[in-house]
């Protein structure tokens, strides 16, 4: 790697690649994990915990925080490396995923700092966002609220009760982002539930909606940092992203969703992430 391509990386990328390192070593674990779904969402983690999120580590009980709910629970590992890289708890902790005794589980409870709900059902994530958006509205907060949906779990029909409800409730502090990687558990969304067009569905509901490409941490803020995007409305940005996104063997793929990386794989992810860092 030479030193001038290193400086082309901007802050938020050189954070994403960080998380990105953090999810392959646990993957590498004796427990695996869902690799596919948290390096897809790697950016948008970067985006949200580096620049959007108005959030102290040191304060996690402070009214005045935005919230998070990674309502696709299973990227637990994505957010346990963003959460450790901002401060939340160790580094060194991370080592611990997935092993006896460990708070980092499989999916995310509230004992891991900065967690602000436990997740892993899928479909519940946005009606819990709705309660915090509200909520900060009684008491009177500017607090936003952000909730990160896969999109396998829209085919939850909760989802969309929760969307009208936000509609209607006018919650212009609430923002979703969809991790659009096309995938889910066995197979491609459109393959078993079409879901385009994905924006005018949103549209539809209520919500002001942006569809953008989801791997440019730097635009990703930009985005989410604008919010509310129309008065009244609560915003839904739809990141298009590669689920295995930094690992060519594994890109695109479902076999990517939940990994246990052996030695070998573990060395092979290790050296396609430095790559694809290099080549930044
Ligand atoms: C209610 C519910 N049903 C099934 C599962 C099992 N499950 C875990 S991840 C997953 C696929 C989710 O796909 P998607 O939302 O697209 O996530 P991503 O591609 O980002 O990993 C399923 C079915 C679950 N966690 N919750
Ligand atoms: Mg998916």
């Amino acid at each position: 790697m030479t030193s001038t391509r290193a400086r082309r990386q901007s802050t938020l990328e050189l954070v994403a690649a960080r998380i990105r390192a953090h999810v392959v070593d646990m993957c590498a674990g004796p427990e695996g994990g869902h690799l596919g779904g948290a390096l897809s969402s790697a950016d948008i983690l970067a985006a949200l915990y580096f620049s959007v999120l108005n959030v102290d580590p040191q304060r996690t009980d402070d009214p005045d925080r935005d919230r998070f709910v990674l309502s696709k629970g299973h990227a637990a590992v994505g957010l346990y490396a963003a959460l450790a890289e901002r401060g939340y708890f160790p580094v060194e902790e991370l080592t611990t995923y997935g092993r006896p005794g460990s708070r980092l589980m499989g999916h995310p409870v509230r004992a891991v700092p900065g967690v602000e709900l436990p997740t892993g059902s899928l479909g519940h994530g946005l009606a819990l966002g709705c309660g915090f958006a509200l909520a900060h509205r009684y008491a009177g907060r500017d607090a936003r609220t952000f909730v990160l949906l896969g999109d396998g779990e829209l085919q939850e029909g909760s989802v969309w009760e929760a969307a009208i409800a936000a509609a209607s409730l006018r919650l212009e502090r609430l923002t979703v982002i969809v991790d659009r990687n096309g995938l889910q558990l066995t197979g491609a969304t459109d393959g078993i539930a079409p879901l385009e067009p994905l924006a005018d569905r949103w549209r539809s509901f209520g919500w002001a909606v942006r569809d953008v490409a989801g791997h440019d941490p730097d635009e990703l803020a930009r985005h989410l940092d604008a919010g509310p995007w129309e008065p009244g409305r609560p915003s839904v940005l739809i990141a298009r992203t590669v689920k295995g996104r930094g690992l060519p063997f594994l890109e695109g793929r479902s076999s990517s969703h939940y990994v246990t990386l052996s030695p070998r794989n573990h060395a092979r992810a290790v050296r396609a992430l430095r790559t694809t860092e290099d080549a930044g």
